[in-house]
């Protein structure tokens, strides 16, 4: 009895022996805890609020008064809630921007909230922020500003102790803090305590980084540390909202500094890179960071926000997005309204994941230990991976969806703890009795979400095509997210060229010309249709599957302007097609220092005109728009007798959207448009758009 146990007992440690594999090694930079922690975070958010909100600027000069600082409604707990609600995971507030106006009572300043009428003097926000994430659940980041327009001493030695002091106030007296943001902008002039003039700092050598790094780790020990270098979290290299699809989570990091000129780099890390060094996307609701009435209009949308996200989580970043504050104290009703449908779209898109529980086969796992083997991948366990042996950089697997699936979202995570390791992949469809390929990618990272129009597959087939060392999977999900139900957006060409565009590239759209409602039982929209003459076109997408559908997006298009042509200003015809291409995101910009000046469009044959519309500049910094304007008709282009409509746009200053200018009916194949006046008397007027409304 006791031999035969003893030999079961050899067999069984040989058995063991024989699938016991070495966990492998860390392959280059690997990241710290604290880096690891915050990666999980994935989404959180920006707020902007402080004196700018009062200025309506997006940076001051650091002469502000605090007495403007005075929000009616400040409620840290509305922000919280909102990003609470939009599935966020933290904020960071801009304790202090470039003005040097701090949000907190600084011991060391009286530029502060201290000196505002705002509760007194004797309110913080700071406080009520810290307050409110801890009632939420979220964690809480700090944005202080290296720059300081407003403080005497900077530029000398002495800034950087009240600098440093401050920071210790943020991180003594706050809590735990998750991210400290450290802003790499510099423009050099200010207004540094009255001396009002150009003070250039040497960004590289200036803040002795080093030793302020060492009061955070010193502080707070677990926070990450941002900046444009990091040493923790690096920026993207852009403001727009996406990191590039090769996105390494490492750095050459000692040839990087705050304020970076090679900063483009940044989008796609360095595949050498020495340190980790992973990428935050930061970008706004709108285009500023600061809240601007005249942006209430250019709120990103559900499709736009959707973008970001897949192209910042999905491309191994996190996302930071930021809400503008406005001057009550409160995250706007748009800007809420728009995260939370981003919120819902994104539970919608990764409700139900196709591969959970499904049986998966490997090419080859290490040393045949189970330890390593396929299931990891959808066990729904982080801490679990798929790995090959040493020296295999190639490797598949292959999930079996048992029968036709149709997918549209493929995600994939790698274990980072032991460093970021796969170059190349590719996905494949198995159908009709043959793979095809769904997609060919290079980095992965902490997390990949490829996004691709519905395929109908049985397998999917996941092949690491080249890594720097044995890849390390730890997740694989698949996805059929529903289409994305936002009324789809129509554009009418100068040509008459009708085109109807919507999130998902093979949203069905159903779409009519006759005034009727669309349904089922309309056109389907496939590609660009002619409109010559005017009509409503109304449109709808429908989500075949679950039988829902968008808004309806409805355009009412006035005549066609294929036949127009500029009269006046002479010489122009090659710019002015921006006018009438039906993209509000192209402008013509014509330089004048003469007023009134005068647009004459031809518009090819005479109409009983009854209207015209202008839409002004669009971008960011608008210049160039018309606040007072005359409007002449005439049937040879000579004779143009009174004005048919004169005044001003009324408000175009703050909410510049396209203006209706609506006239007793004239009958004419002229159109004379006059600016009497631009905002702020610039030399410069610009139109995005203008057309004509007819009885
Ligand atoms: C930039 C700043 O200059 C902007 O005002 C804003 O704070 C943005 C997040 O970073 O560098």
């Amino acid at each position: 009895m006791k031999l035969t146990r003893l030999l079961y007992g050899v067999a069984g440690f040989l058995i063991t022996l024989n699938t016991y594999a070495q966990a492998p090694e860390p392959y280059g930079p690997v990241p710290s805890e604290r880096q690891l922690e915050w990666q999980k975070l994935e989404y959180y958010a920006f707020v902007h609020f402080n004196i700018n909100t009062f200025t309506d600027k997006e940076w001051g000069f650091g002469d502000e008064s605090p007495e403007i600082f005075n929000p009616t409604q400040l409620d840290c707990r509305q922000w919280a809630r909102v990003a609470k609600q939009a599935g966020m995971k933290g904020i960071i507030l801009t304790a202090k921007h470039h003005d040097g106006f701090c949000l907190w009572p600084s011991e060391y300043t009286d530029h502060s909230v201290e000196s505002s009428p705002w509760k007194n003097g004797k309110g913080d926000v700071l406080q009520e922020l810290r307050e409110a994430c801890d009632e939420y659940g979220l964690e809480m980041g700090i944005y202080l500003s290296p720059w300081d327009r407003n403080h005497p001493d900077y530029g000398k030695p002495e800034y950087l102790t009240y600098f440093r002091n401050q920071l210790r106030e943020l991180l003594t007296n706050y809590g735990d803090i998750f991210e400290v943001w450290f802003d790499g902008a510099n423009g050099g002039s200010g207004y540094y305590g009255g001396a009002n003039e150009e003070r250039k700092i040497d960004r590289k050598t200036y803040y002795d980084w080093e030793n302020t790094y060492d009061i955070v780790r010193e502080l707070q020990p677990m926070a990450v540390l941002f900046s444009d270098a990091g040493p923790d979290v690096r920026w993207v290299g852009t403001e727009e909202g996406f990191a590039n699809k090769t996105n390494w989570s490492l750095l050459r990091r000692d040839e990087a500094w705050p304020g970076w000129p090679r900063y483009l780099e940044l989008r796609s890390g360095h595949e050498d890179g020495t340190h980790w060094l992973p990428a935050e996307v930061n970008t706004s609701t709108r285009p500023g960071w600061y809240y601007h009435e005249s942006e209430d209009h250019k709120v990103k949308t559900l499709p736009e926000l959707l973008d970001i996200y897949y192209h910042s989580i999905g491309r191994n970043g996190t996302f930071l997005l930021n809400f503008p504050v406005d001057t009550r104290g409160l995250i706007h009703e748009i800007d809420s309204a728009h995260v939370i449908q981003l919120a819902e779209q994104i539970k919608k898109d990764f409700a139900n994941n196709l591969a959970l529980n499904k049986s998966v086969e490997v090419s080859q796992y290490r040393n045949e230990d189970a330890t390593y083997d396929a299931s990891k991948v959808n066990d729904n366990d982080p801490k679990t991976y798929w790995a090959t042996d040493d020296n295999v950089n190639s490797a598949s697997l292959t999930i079996d969806l048992e029968e036709p699936t149709y997918i549209n979202r493929f995600l994939v995570q790698e274990y980072i703890p032991l460093g970021q390791r796969v170059k190349t992949f590719t996905v494949e469809g198995w159908n009709n009795g043959k793979w095809t390929t769904i997609a060919e990618e290079t980095t992965i990272g902490y997390k990949r979400i490829l996004r691709f129009p519905d395929v109908e597959v049985s397998k999917v087939r996941f092949n690491v095509t080249d890594a720097k060392a044995c890849p390390l999977i730890s997740n694989i999900e698949l996805y059929r997210a529903p289409k994305v139900l936002s009324a789809p957006q129509i554009f009418r060409s100068k040509e008459g060229m009708v085109d109807i565009e919507t999130a998902d590239e093979d949203a069905k759209v159903y779409y009519t010309t006759d005034g009727q409602k669309p349904g089922k039982s309309s056109k389907v929209y496939t590609k660009p249709f002619k409109l010559a003459e005017k009509a409503k076109v109304q449109a709808v997408i429908v989500d075949e599957r679950t039988g829902n559908s968008s808004p309806l997006a409805s355009v009412d298009f006035d005549i066609s302007k294929a036949k127009w042509k500029l009269v006046q200003p002479k010489g122009k015809a090659k710019d002015v097609n921006a006018i009438w291409d039906g993209k509000t995101s192209t402008y013509w910009s014509e330089k004048t220092d003469v007023f009134p000046a005068e647009w004459i469009i031809d518009l090819g044959e005479a109409y009983q005109l009854n209207g015209l519309t202008y839409t002004p500049d669009q971008s960011r910094y608008a210049t160039g728009i018309v606040s007072n304007y005359e409007i002449y008709v005439s049937q040879d282009g000579k004779n143009w007798g009174e004005a048919v409509a004169k005044g001003e746009f009324s408000n175009i200053r703050n909410n510049p959207i396209e203006q209706k200018v609506k006239y007793p009916v004239k009958k004419g194949r002229y159109l004379k448009f006059v600016a009497t006046k631009v905002l702020d008397g610039q030399k410069e007027v610009k139109i995005a758009e203008i057309g004509v409304l007819t009885k």
